[in-house]
C-alpha cells in the first residue's frame, strides 16, 4: 500500500505515546487555538490547513463577537503556532466585483493544479455550499454556489476522476438537521453538477453514527482507495455528540465504500472537547499526509470553541479499518 501524494517532512507530528492503544492519538498540547484568539474573534475551530511555500496557510472558521461565523486567513511556519488575521477574507466574483457571503463556516481546502479551492457552508436563502479559490492567498475568487439549499459539509477530491471534479456533500434541513448521509456529485467545470450518488448512510449496529454523518477532510489517495475521515453524530438527552470515523472509498468509483469503521476513532473525552460553546463536538476538516512516512495529521474543531490536532499512521489505520469494519447495505453499491 502506498500513499499517492507529496512529501511533507515538516508536517506537525508526535509519535503515539508508548502506553496508548489509540488509533488516533491527540497532540500533547491541545488545543492549539482557544477562546478569543484575535480582537474580533471569539472562537476558532473547524478549519482547513495546507502547506504553502516554506510554511502553512489555513482557512479558519472564526465566530465573531457578534456570534456570526466567518472565514479568516492564517499563516504558520510550523503548523502549530498560527498568526490569524483579525479581519475576514474578502471575496470577489470572476468579474472582480465583491461577492461576500453573509456568513461562512466549516471550510475545507484542497490544491488542484495551481489553485487552492475552498468549500464552505454559506447562506443562499438557507444554508448551502459556497465555493471559491485562491492562487496566492491574497485574492479570493468566489464561484457559483454548487447546490441550492440545504446542504453542508462540502469536500472536493484532490483530483478529477474519469474527467470530472468530485464533491462530497451532506443534504440537510434549515436547522440542526436530525438526519444526514454523505452523497457525491460530479462536474466537468465546477459550475454544472450532477450524476449524484449516495456514498454512505448514517446508522449501523452501533449508535455513534446513527443520527447523521458528514464528510470531514479532503480524501487522501492511496493505492488501495480514498481514505476519508468523517464525522458521525449520535443524539442524547443533552444534544448531539460528534465523533470521528474513517472510511476507504473505491479509487475509480468513490461512491462505493470498501471499509468503514464500526466504532469511532475519536470521541469527545478531553475537557476542551466536552466543554465549550457547544459541548461534545470533535469535527475534522483537514487531514494531511506525508507520503514518505505515512504520517497523518488531522486538524479538528473541539466543542465549537478550539482547534485541536490528532495523529495517526496510514498502515496502522488501514489495518485497523480492515479488521474493524462494518458496511451498510447502500455502502457497497453505486446507490442512485
Ligand atoms: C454542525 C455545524 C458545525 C458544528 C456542529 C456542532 O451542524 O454547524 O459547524 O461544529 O454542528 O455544533
Amino acid at each position: 500500500m502506498k500513499i499517492i501524494g507529496e512529501s511533507l517532512p515538516n508536517l506537525p507530528w508526535q509519535e503515539r505515546p508508548t502506553n496508548s492503544q489509540e488509533i488516533l492519538w491527540r497532540h500533547d498540547n491541545n488545543p492549539i487555538i482557544s477562546w478569543n484568539p484575535t480582537p474580533h474573534t471569539a472562537r476558532i475551530f473547524n478549519s482547513a490547513v495546507l502547506p504553502y511555500e516554506d510554511g502553512w496557510k489555513g482557512i479558519f472558521r472564526a465566530d465573531h463577537r457578534d456570534g456570526k461565523a466567518r472565514l479568516h486567513l492564517g499563516s504558520s511556519s510550523d503548523g502549530l503556532s498560527w498568526d490569524i488575521e483579525d479581519s475576514e477574507i474578502l471575496w470577489i466574483d470572476e468579474q472582480g466585483e465583491p461577492y461576500q457571503p453573509f456568513y461562512a463556516y466549516d471550510p475545507r481546502m484542497v490544491k488542484i493544479g495551481d489553485k487552492y479551492y475552498i468549500v464552505w457552508c454559506t447562506d443562499f436563502g438557507g444554508a448551502t455550499l459556497g465555493l471559491g479559490y485562491t492562487e496566492d492567498f491574497h485574492t479570493f475568487i468566489r464561484l457559483e454556489n454548487p447546490f441550492i439549499p440545504f446542504n453542508r459539509n462540502g469536500v472536493l477530491f484532490p483530483r478529477k476522476i474519469k474527467g470530472n471534479f468530485m464533491l462530497l456533500s451532506r443534504p440537510s434541513d434549515s436547522g440542526h438537521t436530525p438526519f444526514g448521509d454523505i452523497f457525491i456529485s460530479e462536474s466537468p467545470d465546477l459550475t454544472y453538477w450532477g450524476k449524484h450518488r449516495r456514498v454512505m448512510s448514517s446508522g449501523g449496529s452501533g449508535w455513534w453514527q446513527s443520527t447523521k454523518i458528514g464528510a470531514g477532510a479532503v480524501p487522501i489517495e492511496t493505492t488501495e482507495g480514498w481514505l476519508l475521515f468523517y464525522h458521525g453524530v449520535s443524539n442524547t438527552c443533552n444534544g448531539y455528540v460528534y465523533s470521528i470515523g474513517a472510511a476507504l472509498l473505491d479509487l475509480d468509483l468513490p461512491s462505493k465504500v470498501l471499509y468503514r469503521t464500526k466504532d469511532y476513532l475519536l470521541t469527545p473525552e478531553q475537557p476542551y472537547e466536552t466543554t465549550g460553546f457547544v459541548p461534545n463536538v470533535t469535527f475534522p476538516c483537514s487531514a494531511l499526509c506525508d507520503a514518505d512516512t505515512g504520517r497523518i495529521t488531522i486538524y479538528y474543531g473541539a466543542a465549537d470553541t478550539s482547534l485541536a490536532i490528532a495523529y495517526t499512521q496510514i498502515d496502522l489505520l488501514l489495518d485497523y479499518l480492515k479488521s474493524n469494519a462494518e458496511l451498510l447495505p447502500s455502502d457497497e453499491i453505486e446507490y442512485r
